[in-house]
């Protein structure tokens, strides 16, 4: 199938990108007359709340083009740190933005738990149906900023599966074949190769 996947992040899509063309699908960012689309994200609904909102949006701006008989996909993510049950989750990246990665590191005394985990919640729409797919990443927080790769809060990310380093300090490569958003990828991979009934 023809996938436009509707988000601003060029790395998303050629993860996704990697993963479902494996199977003969074709990924492409939606795009509304060759610029970026800024959608609102009913952040309070978590992530799968934003992602279903993200859909409704993308939808309504294909109805009647020539993409109308596409496939939407939207993928959603955040970090949840342990000591501050489920925040920042769906408002990471305004998070990250007000304080900082040091400002975060700061709220977490010595004796504080740093277990966190990045979650994505992806989400395929075409025409009435509806794939849901979820993926998770496990994790603590470094004691310092470490490592310039990646993005958002992988500088102080440790992911377990690793070898101790941060995301930060690890090449995209090695980061996307145990991150969050690759098993939610996987899962719908695995979903669209399943005939439906
Ligand atoms: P969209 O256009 O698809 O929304 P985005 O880059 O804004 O792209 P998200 O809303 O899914 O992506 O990401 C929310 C925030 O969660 C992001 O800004 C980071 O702060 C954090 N985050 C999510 N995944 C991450 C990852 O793999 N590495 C680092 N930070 C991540």
């Amino acid at each position: 199938m023809r996938i436009l996947f509707a988000t601003g992040n060029a790395d998303k899509i050629n993860e996704a990108a990697q993963i479902l063309e494996e199977l003969g699908h074709s990924v492409e960012q939606l795009m509304s007359e060759a610029e970026r689309i800024e959608f609102d994200e009913p952040k309070n609904l978590g992530l799968e709340g934003v992602a279903l909102s993200k859909i409704e949006q993308a939808r309504a701006m294909i109805e009647g083009t020539e993409s109308a008989d596409c496939a939407i996909l939207v993928e959603d993510s955040g970090i949840f740190l342990h000591a501050f049950d489920e925040w920042p989750g769906a408002n990471s990246s305004d998070v990250e933005q007000e304080l900082g990665l040091d400002g975060i590191l700061d709220l977490l005394t010595e004796e504080q738990d740093r277990g966190a985990e990045y979650r994505a919640v992806a989400v395929l729409a075409l025409g009435e149906r509806v794939w849901k797919t979820s993926g998770v990443c496990r994790g603590r927080i470094s004691a310092e900023k470490l490592g310039g790769n990646g993005f958002g809060y992988d500088p102080i990310f440790i992911p377990d599966a690793g070898d101790g380093r941060t995301f930060g300090q690890m090449l995209a490569a090695a980061k996307n074949l145990i991150s969050h958003r690759r098993a939610a990828m996987q899962a719908l991979a695995e979903l669209l190769k399943t005939p439906s009934k």
